[in-house]
Order: C-alpha cells, then sequence, then structure tokens
C-alpha cells in the first residue's frame, strides 16, 4: 500500500531517530551552538494543547538550526515541585512523590510521541534529591552574599485549619479553598532573597534585550517600577521625631493639608492622642486583616481616621493633621505620605470624604489658581501659592524645593523601587527544604555542603491542618547543631517553587554533573538560551527571577554572562469552540462541548439555544481538544502543520478541525507527488550542470519557484518565525510542482528534493519517510539547509498589468529588463492597448516597475 499512514511512519522514525541520536547535541565543538529552550512544564499528568504548540515551536526552530549546522542544545525537564501534588496527598492518600513521578512517566511518553527532538540525556526533575541538593546549595551562595535573610511578614492564616494558605487558595472572599474560613492574615518570621539589590541592574540591562517582545520588557520595567522623588521630613508637634515621606512630587510641598501614616507604621502610636487611641486601635486592627489589594483596590473608598496628632510642614511651618489610612502601604517608600488632595487623585477622594482642606498649588500655563476642582490636576503645570518657587514649572520647582531642602536639612532626592524583596519561604512539604538548622547559641547555621541535600522525610502524614507536615516531623526536625552540637532544630519552611525555575536552564548544560552544580565552561558555552518560548504568564516573575539569579550567580563567579535568555518568544493561546447559554451568569453558563451537537447547540439541562465564541482551551469550559486524539485520527505531522499553519506563534490560535483537515490533505498531496515521482525514476543523483543552466522557460519557471521558496521560508523562519507564511510557501512550492510540465527534467528532481528538505522541520516523520523513498540512506535531519541560487530568481518575462485611469483592463507578458519607455511601448502596440487607447489623448503614463503601467487619459 502506497498510501500515507502517519502512524505506521511516525512510530517507526521516531525509534530510528533514537538509535541515531539524531536529537543529542552535536559533539562537534567547530559548530557554533544554538540553545533552543521552552518553558518546562508542571507535571499535571497529562499534555494539553498548549503544550504542544509550546514545544512544537521550539521543535521546529532545533530541527531548523541543526540542518543550519549549529550544535543544538534542545533539553526537557520538569517544574515537579509545588502544591498539586501536596493536594493529591491530602485528598487521596498518594505520597507527592509517587504521583508526581508517575505523572512524569505519562508526560514523557506523550512528549516522545510528539516526535520532539529533545535530548533526553539532559532531563531534570526539580523534586529529585539530585536537583534540589543544588537548589539547596544556591540558597547558601545567596545566603553567604548577604543575598538570604529572615524578617517577619504577613501570612495568609486559616484560622479553622490552623494552617498557612497560598494565595492561590485564598478566594475572591478571602475565605480559605478546603475550611471555608474567614482567612485572617497572621506575621510569621519568613526568608527573603533580596532581590531589590539588583533592581537597577534588572532595570538597566532590559536594554540588553532586543530579541525580546517590548511588552515582555515594558511589563518588567513596570513591575521594577522605578521612581524618582523626594524625600521629605515633617516633625511631629511635641516630640523629636520626624515623620519621613516619600513623595514623587515635591513640587506639590506647598499643597499639603495632612500626613498620612500606614496603620502598621511605627509612630502611629507615639502621635495618637488619648482621645483618638480607642478609634485608632480599633482602626488598625480592621485593616490588619484585609490583604494588599483590598486596601488599594481602586474602586474602593479610602478608609482612614485621624490620630489628633500634628505635624509641621517644614516649608510653610503649617501645623497640619496627622491620620492613618489604609491605602497607605507600609512596606512602599518610607509608609508615609504626604496628602496633596489639589494634585493627587486618592488625596483628592480621601480629602472630600473626610472634608480636609484642598489647596491648589500646581495650575495649567495660564490657568486660574482661585476656580474650584472638579478632580485633582496631576498633570505638571506651573506653581502657584508656593512662596520663592511662584511662577516655575514643575520640572524646574521639584528641583530647586528638593535642593532648598537639602540646604535647611529636612529632605533630599530618593530614588525608589516598586520592586520587593522577594519573600520564598512556603509552610508546605513539597518544596526543596531550605538548608539551615536554627542553633539556641549561634543562631540560624547553614547545612554544610558535605550533608546536603536535606532530604525530604518520606514518612510523613498529610492531613491539610495543623501547619506544615515537616514542622510535625520532630524526628526531622530536631538535629545537633552543625557548630557547637547543641539540640537545635531544622528550618521547616521549604522554597518557593519559582527558585526550582530560576536555574533549571543552567543545570540542562550538565544536568549529570554529581560533584558541582554546573562545570561553569559548560555553562559559559552553551549559555545564554538563543530561543525561550513560553507563555506570557511567565513574562515577570519567572524571567525577572531567572535574570535575577543569573546577576548573582555571575557575580559568584559562578557563569561569564550577565543575561540568560536572549531571545524570547510568548507564545498565543489555543482557542476552542466554546459553548455557553446566555442567560445564565458565571461558571455555569459554560456547556461542555461533547454535551452540544453542534448543529443545534442546546443547553441540554433546559434546552435553550447555546452562543458560541472562541476561548482558551480550559477545564471550566469543557471546550479543549485532546492532543491524543487529533494524532491518533491524523498523526503527528498534521496536528503541527495545523498549530504552525494557523496563526503566527505569538498571535492566539483557533482550534479548528476544517483546518487541521485540511493540512491532512496537504500533507497528503506531497505524498502522492513524491511517491509518484520516486516511482518514475531510476537515479536520484541530480546533474547539477543541467539544473544551473535550464534550456526552456517552463523549467526556468519552475526552478524560480524552488529558489524562492528556499529564499521564502528561510526569511519566514529565520527573523520573525512566521512559520505560518513558510508553509504558504511550501504549498505554493507543491503546486509548482504538480503543474509543472517537464516532470522528467533535473529541475523538477530538485524541485522534489528541496521540498522535501524545506518540510523537514515541520513534518519531520513524513519528511524523512519521504526522503528515503526518493533512494536516500541518511535522514533528512541530516542534511544541510539548502541556499538558494539568486541567479535563479531572475525572472526573464514578467507579467505587465496594463490600466487606464487605474482600471484595470488586461496584462500581457514583456521582458523582465524592459525599461519605462519600451514597456509603454509594449503596452500601446498590445490588444489592449490597441482597443482603449487608440485615438485618445494620453496626458499622463504611470509606470510600477516590474508591475503595472496605468495610462491617464484625455476624456
Ligand atoms: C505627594 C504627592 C502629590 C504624590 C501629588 C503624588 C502626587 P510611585 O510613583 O508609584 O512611586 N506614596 C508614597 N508612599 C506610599 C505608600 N507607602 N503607600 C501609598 N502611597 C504612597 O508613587 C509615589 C507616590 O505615591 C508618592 O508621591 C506618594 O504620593 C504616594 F500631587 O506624594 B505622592
Ligand atoms: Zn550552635
Amino acid at each position: 500500500d502506497s498510501r500515507y499512514n502517519p502512524t505506521s511512519i511516525e512510530e517507526k522514525w521516531q525509534k530510528t531517530w533514537n538509535e541515531l541520536g539524531l536529537d543529542k547535541i552535536s559533539p562537534d565543538t567547530n559548530k557554533p551552538k544554538y540553545y533552543a529552550l521552552s518553558m518546562f512544564p508542571y507535571p499535571s499528568g497529562s499534555l494539553h494543547m498548549g503544550h504542544v504548540r509550546n514545544y512544537t515551536i521550539t521543535d521546529v526552530i532545533a530541527r531548523l538550526k541543526r540542518m543550519q549546522g549549529y550544535r543544538v542544545l534542545h533539553p526537557m525537564g520538569w517544574d515537579a515541585f509545588g502544591l498539586p501534588a501536596e493536594n493529591a496527598a491530602i485528598d487521596r492518600g498518594v505520597p507527592p512523590s509517587k504521583w508526581t513521578y508517575q505523572n512524569i512517566d505519562q508526560m514523557r511518553q506523550q512528549l516522545q510521541r510528539l516526535g520532539l527532538s529533545i535530548d533526553w540525556d539532559c532531563e531534570v526533575a526539580t523534586c529529585s534529591p539530585d536537583y534540589y541538593k543544588w537548589t539547596q546549595w544556591i540558597f547558601l551562595q545567596f545566603y553567604q552574599a548577604g543575598l538570604a535573610y529572615q524578617k517577619e511578614a504577613a501570612v495568609n492564616w486559616d484560622p479553622i485549619d490552623q494552617t498557612v494558605l497560598a494565595n492561590e487558595q485564598v478566594d475572591s472572599e478571602g475565605r480559605s479553598w478546603r475550611s471555608g474560613a474567614k482567612v485572617e492574615r497572621k506575621l510569621l518570621r519568613q526568608w527573603f532573597f533580596k532581590i531589590t539589590d539588583y533592581a537597577e541592574e534588572l532595570l538597566n540591562d532590559l536594554e540588553k534585550l532586543p530579541g525580546w517582545p517590548e511588552r515582555v520588557k515594558l511589563m518588567q520595567a513596570n513591575w521594577i517600577g522605578k521612581s524618582t522623588g523626594a524625600y521629605l521630613e515633617f516633625p511631629v508637634v511635641g516630640s523629636s521625631e520626624k515623620i519621613g515621606v516619600y513623595t514623587t512630587r515635591p513640587d506639590t510641598v506647598y499643597g499639603v493639608s495632612y500626613v498620612v501614616l500606614a496603620p502598621e507604621h511605627p509612630l502611629t502610636k507615639l502621635v495618637t492622642t488619648a482621645e483618638q487611641q480607642a478609634a485608632v486601635a480599633a482602626f488598625v486592627k480592621e485593616v490588619s486583616n484585609q490583604s494588599e489589594l483590598e486596601r488599594t483596590a481602586e474602586d474602593k473608598p479610602k478608609r482612614g481616621i485621624p490620630t489628633g496628632g500634628k505635624a509641621i510642614n517644614p516649608f510653610t511651618g503649617e501645623e497640619i493633621p496627622i491620620w492613618i489610612a489604609d491605602y497607605v502601604l507600609y512596606e512602599y517608600g518610607t509608609g508615609a505620605v504626604m496628602g496633596v488632595p489639589a494634585h493627587d487623585a486618592r488625596d483628592f477622594k480621601f480629602a472630600k470624604e473626610q472634608n480636609l482642606p484642598i489647596k491648589v498649588v500646581i495650575v495649567p500655563e495660564g490657568g486660574d489658581a482661585s476656580a474650584p476642582l472638579e478632580a485633582a490636576y496631576t498633570e505638571p503645570g506651573v506653581l502657584v501659592n508656593s512662596s520663592q518657587f511662584d511662577g516655575m514649572n514643575s520640572t524646574d520647582g521639584k528641583k530647586a524645593i528638593v535642593e532648598y531642602a537639602e540646604k535647611q536639612g529636612f529632605g533630599k532626592e530618593r530614588v525608589q523601587y516598586r520592586l520587593r524583596d522577594w519573600l520564598i519561604s512556603r509552610q508546605r512539604y513539597w518544596g526543596a527544604p531550605i538548608p539551615i538548622i536554627h542553633c539556641p547559641d549561634c543562631g540560624a547555621v547553614p547545612v554544610p555542603v558535605q550533608d546536603l541535600p536535606v532530604k525530604l522525610p518520606e514518612d510523613v502524614e498529610f492531613t491539610g491542618r495543623g501547619g506544615s507536615p515537616l514542622a510535625k516531623l520532630s524526628s526531622w526536625v530536631n538535629v545537633p547543631c552543625p557548630n557547637c552540637g547543641t539540640p537545635a532544630k531544622r528550618e521547616t519552611d521549604t522554597m518557593d517553587t519559582f527558585i526550582d525555575s530560576s536555574w533549571y536552564f543552567l543545570r540542562f548544560t550538565d544536568a549529570k554533573n554529581e560533584h558541582q552544580v554546573f562545570d561553569s565552561a559548560k555553562v559559559n558555552d552553551l549559555m545564554p538560551v538563543d530561543q525561550y518560548v513560553g507563555g506570557i504568564e511567565h513574562a515577570i516573575l519567572h524571567l525577572l527571577y531567572s535574570r535575577f539569579f543569573t546577576k548573582v550567580l555571575r557575580d559568584r563567579g559562578l557563569l561569564n554572562f550577565d543575561e540568560p535568555f536572549q531571545r524570547l518568544l510568548t507564545q498565543g493561546m489555543v482557542q476552542g469552540l466554546t459553548y455557553f447559554n446566555p442567560n445564565k451568569g458565571g461558571k455555569d453558563k459554560w456547556v461542555p462541548s461533547h454535551l452540544v451537537d453542534p448543529n443545534d447547540p442546546r443547553d441540554p439541562q433546559t434546552g435553550e439555544p447555546l452562543q458560541r465564541i472562541y476561548a482558551t482551551m480550559s477545564k471550566s469550559k469543557g471546550n479543549g481538544v485532546a492532543p491524543e486524539d487529533v494524532i491518533n485520527k491524523y498523526g503527528v505531522d498534521t496536528a503541527r502543520m495545523f498549530i504552525l499553519f494557523k496563526a503566527p506563534p505569538e498571535k492566539d490560535l483557533e482550534w479548528d478541525e476544517a483546518d487541521v483537515e485540511g493540512q491532512f490533505r496537504f500533507l497528503n498531496r506531497v505524498w502522492r507527488l513524491v511517491t509518484e515521482f520516486a516511482k518514475n525514476q531510476s537515479s536520484p543523483k541530480i546533474d547539477q550542470s543541467k539544473i544551473q543552466n535550464p534550456k526552456s522557460k517552463i523549467e526556468k519557471d519552475l526552478r524560480r519557484a524552488i529558489h524562492t521558496a528556499i529564499k521564502e521560508v528561510s526569511e519566514d523562519v529565520e527573523d520573525e518565525y512566521q512559520f505560518n507564511t513558510a508553509i504558504s510557501e511550501l504549498m505554493k512550492l507543491s503546486n509548482a510542482l504538480t503543474d509543472a510540465n517537464c516532470k522528467d527534467s533535473p529541475v523538477y528532481a530538485e524541485g522534489i528534493e528541496t521540498l522535501v528538505v524545506l518540510l523537514a522541520p515541520f513534518a519531520p516523520h513524513i519528511a524523512d519517510e519521504l526522503w528515503h523513498l526518493l533512494g536516500n540512506t541518511n535522514s533528512v535531519h541530516t542534511q544541510t539547509w539548502p541556499q538558494y541560487d539568486s541567479a535563479a530568481l531572475i525572472a526573464d518575462e514578467i507579467n505587465l498589468v496594463i490600466q487606464i485611469m487605474g482600471k484595470t483592463r488586461g496584462a500581457i507578458p514583456v521582458p523582465a529588463q524592459a525599461d519605462k519607455a519600451e514597456l509603454e511601448k509594449y503596452a500601446l502596440e498590445s490588444e489592449v492597448g490597441k482597443r482603449y487607447l487608440e485615438g485618445k489623448e494620453i496626458k499622463k503614463v504611470i509606470v510600477v516597475p516590474g508591475k503595472l503601467i496605468n495610462f491617464v487619459i484625455g476624456q
């Protein structure tokens, strides 16, 4: 049977590639390196379409680069610590490690079925002791560098289960996912990484990343949130204390009508008067149970209360009230704000609600200071009511005011970042234990390197109640101090799983090293990642943390580059056809597509007609397409071709069965084209001299089509990864071959061969099968990517479109080299020209070289 049977050939080639070791990084160090990386998956148990798309994109790039002569590292691993495994243990009694490794095995098999050219020798799982040993070692590097420290911080506390909750375990109403209890805030001593030390470099080095989407760089810059302003001090009346505020608008300081402290601010107690004490204490308690999100939400009213205390505006000598309010955050700036209602939107709202004075000190150029304000005027402008600074514009005013404050000794310029230190402690089991032992005499003592890894104990009970399982296991917790031998206790917090994924790309370069985190020579050789591909949901934290780790490890002398990822591609979502009942609200409105007749979609419960949209595939909407279903029906190559053809990689992709069929038909067409040719020809060897000097016009045209395809496909994939247009070019070439009237010419043979080689990165299995049917004995994936012959691109003849008054009236073949005068002559002498132009006054002739000629005529 000579029909295209994807299932049998895909299995065969996957086996063969494996035996040949084609997916492994080439040992030939004369070749330039190329590191292609997909964001590694969380082992949830099954692969979804988003994974398939992500890994297909990276795989095409890896295969292409191999053919272009690079030694390519294309690894895969598992981001395997995290909550779901622990929840499975709580719900079903399966140990987290068992659950995780089962899922990994299942997903590895699914990945291998996709025919991805992954070097499985480099596989890592972050939950394995040979990996987390080095995660712990890196923690100690941070500790030694003074970049890991402990401080008190608020956690989500479930008062019924007596346990700490992750943010994901708290619903939008602030209740625990398990117990339903109203979640409280509780202060715990926790570990932090000092990412703020690197804020400036993390911001500046975004400039070194031209290969990143602007959008992602902007998100990172906003997250770091650098602002330049001033630190100003307001003395407290009747005390030697001063309230320091951070402001980005020192030019508004003459408009301050009050000072606000965060409720947690240490000066709150001191400034509160006796009459206000009870009210202030109640307010502080109330706010302490709100999350930061609740406190700062735009739409919530700003709540606050006067302390009764007063401060002095050092610029005016005026006494102003001191308030506390929920919208002032203790962790940002100084935890205190000068309130300028006329020029800050939040202060305006607050002042209106609390009846505080509003004093205009900035007006637009030529504006009127006495006109009442409808809303805060937040733009820059000209200073008024500001003593000696009147008449200055905001920029000069800021400078002059800060200079003055500095001279008087009550302020100075200050740069502020929104970025905070990274809270890495998790009161969880399934993570890398923090390698610290707390000794009553020595304090926090690092676990000696020779004792790493601090292994997760296995005899653990999972109840979801009463704190971390590690903390309850006294045999594990109680150890002698490594320093002095005194009975001491292990740290029972584990590390945020973002730490595991902040360095896995480094480990891939030397995944099996038992003695070192990695060999610096290997990391420096293979890093940075040349192309990173993953979801936009990681635009901020994962990428920022990875950049931070890279810089810290560089400063520890472990590697020699500044940035881990040269180029970044954030692929779009895979969307499925989604049904919903417009008469229902919330989650109830989605109707899973397997319950719907696509010809007459109705709500199975009510019989009401449904509406359809495309939405990101998800379990909750029941709109997913299982990768294995598609693969069983059409094969992997078709699935890949569809995914690549349907949309450019960074755009969302609408899953459409008809278009999948379309790609299947295309591969069948290529199959017939190549197998028919292979059947009819004796020797596959191509006579280069005959190809390069084809005689007939038919051959010349075909050769132009072939080399145009090489040029276009290469360019489409090179810069912008426009795989969709690259596949269109392959279709054009296939059409040109189908139509070619020179099937026994060596040019035709060149065309068939080129088509198969160009197809290889996109549809690797069918390409290799066809390659062998053409009589080759090596794998098509070891072929060199073809170069186009620019001589072949030059056309002898072009089709000249003739327009009269901008209206197309016909077209004629003309020599490609004809100049403007000649083109005019050809057009006038043509049938079209005679019919429309004879006897007319020609007023103007417009020529678009190589394309068209347009005659403007008199009436
Ligand atoms: C007075 C003022 C007048 C302000 C004005 C703005 C406009 P960014 O740019 O995000 O850094 N602020 C300072 N610390 C705060 C805190 N802990 N909690 C809440 N708000 C705080 O924002 C800096 C501005 O945010 C500061 O400038 C301060 O309000 C406020 F016409 O000071 B401004
Ligand atoms: Zn000790």
